[in-house]
């Protein structure tokens, strides 16, 4: 039986930050790394709000909350802390289920041994509230102080954030207002406590900090119970967020901290009901794949229209907090078919962000954002999408997005200029989310544009030689960002293609229909897309005894150093460095940092034998470092299709433990750039659907092909397929879907 629970005994203080990741709670509007209450910056803990952005000594990234959790204990006059005492005995526990975070630590003292247990949530059912409750307990008659409170002083990779900071006790109550640099964005944190015990309360203000000070004496062997609510707002979410902090924290102590967990829970459950996935036979398994759907879950925009899900979900700041394709190529899918109002709120942000140029306040040049715009400063045409989206679309993505470790300088790198196949994710993100639900509502006139677009985009990207018919497209990165300024990407091209040839479509329904914007030119858009999608080169598979049904990644792929992975890591001078770019490791070999034309492989299966997936499939996967944890989802994907689900399974479990196992990436120098994985937790969850159970659909019927790995005896989860729900039941025999 499992227990929906992760557990970690014992401390190990230089973990704090793999944790801090691995039992973050989160509820789309905010995300709680799994820290201790007593840790300050230095250790890493963070509210990380969603949404809003600000610059101040670097990059632009989201903002950390003044810390409402903070809390730690004195006992006999003396701090009891970690790491700065040792306990006798400490633990950690999330309940995923539900989405709670628990902590035990007993520590003795001169006078006996002393206990808390805390427990907090990150509210489901009402996003602005965070509950906590503290469990106290000694055996003996010890002296206690329970000191919690908001710590103003966060931390940041490039802040500090938050401006004007007030600090003010408000009764029995504790509220902290600041903004934010750029845009002054206000953010108020209310805390208020209720001691279930005869206590005697201060307030002091100290270090940054706003507390409250405790004191009670225990009786041996009794437990006192204080319960927290923390509530936050800021001026994106209402006119005046102190108030609406300081009312919604009456409200929420009225009604009891009992209540607004069962109600927490209770939307757990719901959403539970066509998210959990059942596998009989391999427990292992079953618990990965679900912790994946619980990130997925924690990080879903519920509260607003205008927001996506960044690469690292709401773990921090690592990669500025922005969205990349991630979202539409390995999110959208899972959010479509278990939630698909979450998918078309993540497909909505491509259209607030396709063109209207913001200017904040600070940053007047550089912030002008949206996908129009960036395709017109490299003077191209339509929407190339930002790399590294934040809001308003602005571009987060530096030209020197990595730092050399030999000489400390940053590199030129080329992904925000050349990664083109971002605006084609936008489409297909778009296209699957329609296909799958059958609510074309959101290929109304935005979606309309946003594909007509991205098509126009494409098209002036097209070039064609004196010499030849067909056109290409020249001087991109793949997915693989260890080559950088290639030729006739396989994945690129294929994607232009596919981007081209459904605008065509597009624009003939909404001709139809009468919703095709006015600015355009249905006809002459129409022949002019369908004859790039015509002579659009594509990477085809070789013939010929070397390279026999592989497609080539790129024009002179090939000719590149065929050199074994093991060694281009034995070539490494420094386990640190980069292996991309000008002089990295991989740049001249044929040594892969993720699934490239696998990808593409995966999304376009049926338009190749068996035999060639297979070819490719074994060409490319020695060559691949999985450096990214996009690429082992990818191979475990079509490992499934073609009908060998023992290969792809430990590329699945490779996937659905990005956030579970020790060892994945961290620290980048000295950059922090570890969090949450929800790209590999979508791919985790559709290798479930699409690869194990083979759920695609044929003549517009959902259908299972099955090819289930040894280790499952059964496998059994819901799907919402064109607004009805099924029960997809595979065994190691055959499939069966029931409409519910
Ligand atoms: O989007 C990915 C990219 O493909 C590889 N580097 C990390 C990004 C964010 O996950």
């Amino acid at each position: 039986m499992r227990e929906w629970t992760i557990r970690e005994e014992g401390y190990e203080e230089e973990k704090a930050a793999a944790l801090g990741n691995r039992y973050l709670t989160g509820n789309g509007y905010l995300g709680i790394r799994g820290t201790l209450e007593e840790y300050e910056a230095d250790r890493l803990p963070a509210i990380n709000l969603a949404g809003i952005y600000d610059r101040s000594t670097g990059w632009r990234e989201p903002v950390n909350l003044p810390n409402g959790c903070f809390s730690y204990l004195r006992v006999d006059g003396e701090m009891y802390r970690l790491p700065e005492v040792r306990p006798i005995s400490h633990g950690i526990s999330l309940d995923y289920r539900h989405g709670i975070f628990h902590r035990h630590t007993t520590w003795h003292t001169a006078r006996g041994n002393v206990t808390l247990r805390t427990e907090r949530f990150a509210g489901m059912d009402q996003v602005h509230v965070i509950g906590m409750r503290f469990q106290i307990s000694a055996d003996f008659h010890a002296d206690i102080e329970l000191v919690t409170g908001i710590d103003t002083k966060v931390w940041d990779l490039n802040g500090p954030h938050l401006e004007k900071i007030s600090m003010q006790g408000q009764q029995d109550d504790m509220v902290v207002t600041a903004q934010t640099h750029e845009e002054g964005i206000s953010i108020a944190v209310a805390e208020g406590v209720l001691a279930s015990y005869p206590a005697e309360m201060k307030q002091i203000v100290k270090d940054h900090k706003i507390l409250h000070r405790i004191f009670f004496i225990t009786m041996p062997g009794e437990t006192y119970t204080t319960d927290k609510w923390i509530t936050v707002f800021t001026g994106k979410d209402v006119v005046n967020p102190r108030e609406e902090a300081l009312h919604l924290l009456q409200q929420s102590r009225t009604e009891g901290y009992d209540t607004l967990l069962e109600r927490h829970n209770r939307r757990w459950e719901e959403l539970w009901k066509h998210a959990e996935v059942k596998i009989r036979g391999d427990v292992k398994a079953m618990e990965a794949v679900n912790y994946s759907i619980y990130h997925l879950q924690s990080i879903a925009p519920r509260h607003t229209d205008s927001l996506s899900i960044p690469a690292r979900g709401l773990s921090g700041q690592t990669y500025k907090g922005a969205v990349f394709w991630d979202t539409e190529m390995f999110m959208v899918p899972y959010f479509a078919m278990t939630n698909p109002a979450i998918a078309r709120k993540l497909l909505e942000y491509r259209y607030k962000t396709l063109g209207k140029a913001r200017i904040l306040m600070k940053y007047r040049i550089d912030t002008l954002a949206g996908a129009l715009r960036k395709a017109a400063n490299y003077g191209y045409e339509g929407a190339f999408y930002a790399w590294e989206s934040q809001e308003g679309g602005y571009d987060a993505c530096t030209d020197y997005n990595v730092t050399d470790v030999f000489t400390g300088r940053p590199m030129r790198t080329y992904f925000k200029d050349k990664q083109v196949h971002i605006s084609a994710a936008v489409v297909y993100g778009i296209l699957r989310y329609v296909e799958w639900t059958g609510d074309d509502s959101l290929l109304d006139t935005e979606g309309v544009r946003t594909i007509v677009e991205c098509a126009k985009f494409y098209y002036s990207l097209l070039l064609r030689r004196l010499t030849r018919e067909d056109y290409e497209i020249h001087d991109v990165i793949g997915p693989d960002e260890y080559h950088e300024r290639i030729n006739n990407n396989g994945y690129t091209n294929r994607m232009a293609k596919y981007v081209l040839e459904n605008a065509v479509k597009v624009i003939e329904t909404a001709m139809q229909r009468g919703t095709l914007p006015e600015e355009y030119d249905g006809q002459e858009l129409k022949a002019k897309f369908a004859d790039a999608a015509e002579k659009l080169f594509l990477q085809r598979p070789h013939t010929g005894e070397k390279h026999e049904n592989i497609i080539e990644q790129f024009d002179g792929y090939f000719q590149m150093e065929d050199v074994s992975l093991e060694d281009v890591r034995g070539r490494l001078l420094n386990e640190k460095e980069y292996w991309g770019g000008a002089n990295g490791v991989a740049s001249h070999t044929q040594i892969i940092k993720q699934a490239d034309v696998v990808t593409m492989l995966n999304l376009f299966s049926r338009e190749y034998d068996t035999s060639v997936l297979r070819a490719n499939w074994e060409y490319y996967e020695p060559r691949t470092e999985h450096g990214s944890s996009l690429s082992a989802g990818m191979y475990a994907m079509l490992a499934c299709k073609i009908g060998e689900p023992q290969r792809a399974y430990p590329f699945f479990m490779k996937s659905a433990m990005a956030d579970l196992k020790e060892g994945g990436k961290e620290w980048a120098g000295l950059v922090y750039i570890g969090g949450t994985h929800p790209a590999a937790a979508g791919a985790a969850y559709m290798t479930v659907v699409e690869g194990f159970a083979g759920i695609c659909t044929e003549n517009g019927r959902l259908v299972c092909h099955p090819h289930l790995p040894q280790s499952m005896e059964e496998l059994e989860f819901s799907v919402i397929y064109q607004n009805r729900e099924y029960r997809v039941h595979i065994d190691q025999k055959e499939g069966t879907i029931t409409e519910l």
